[in-house]
């Protein structure tokens, strides 16, 4: 009984949706790479999935490390899981990967390319040593699959 209290007041809180430096700048630079799908928009189509599981969604960019870290301590409390797109933070931040660690709740990372063929100096990925699972290369698409994927996760 305490047990299934807890796993529905889990499933209440919100899927943290958090994006790292220059994603702000979706829409408007390199649509080759990324798409022309802005991140206002990707808010949007992430938010209806999130509904149709149940889910709110919390989302947010930033282009400060230390702020990524910030809210992935605050998602331990206050979020079901995560989908993380942490952009170049993703090859090069151990204090990501320290802060990922402590997380204990289900995490998605996304990229919109794919970075396995791209330049060798993003084929490391510090996020994927302790994702549950990796979406990358589908564009704006992947953010709404990783919905999927976390809903499920969540509900069990
Ligand atoms: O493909 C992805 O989603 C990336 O996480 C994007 C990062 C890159 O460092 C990763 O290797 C892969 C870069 C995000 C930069 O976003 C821009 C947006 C518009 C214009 C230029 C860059």
């Amino acid at each position: 009984m305490v047990e299934k209290a807890q796993s529905k007041q889990q499933a209440s809180l919100p899927i943290y949706v958090l994006n790292g430096p220059t994603l702000n700048l979706l829409g408007e630079r390199e649509p080759e790479i990324y798409g022309r799908t802005t991140l206002g928009q990707i808010s949007e189509m992430v938010a209806a999935q999130a509904k149709s599981h149940g889910f709110e969604t919390v989302f947010r960019q930033t282009n400060h490390e230390g702020e990524l870290i910030d809210w992935i301590q605050e998602a331990r409390k206050s979020a079901s899981g995560v989908i993380l797109n942490a952009a170049a933070f993703t090859h090069t931040s151990v204090a990501l990967y320290d802060a990922l660690k402590s997380l204990d709740k289900p995490l998605i990372e996304v990229h919109l390319s794919n970075p396995a063929a791209r330049e060798p100096f993003r084929h490391h990925s510090y996020v994927s040593r302790v994702a549950n699972g990796v979406i990358c290369g589908l564009g704006a698409q992947g953010y709404v699959l990783a919905v999927d994927a976390l809903s499920k996760i969540v509900k069990g």
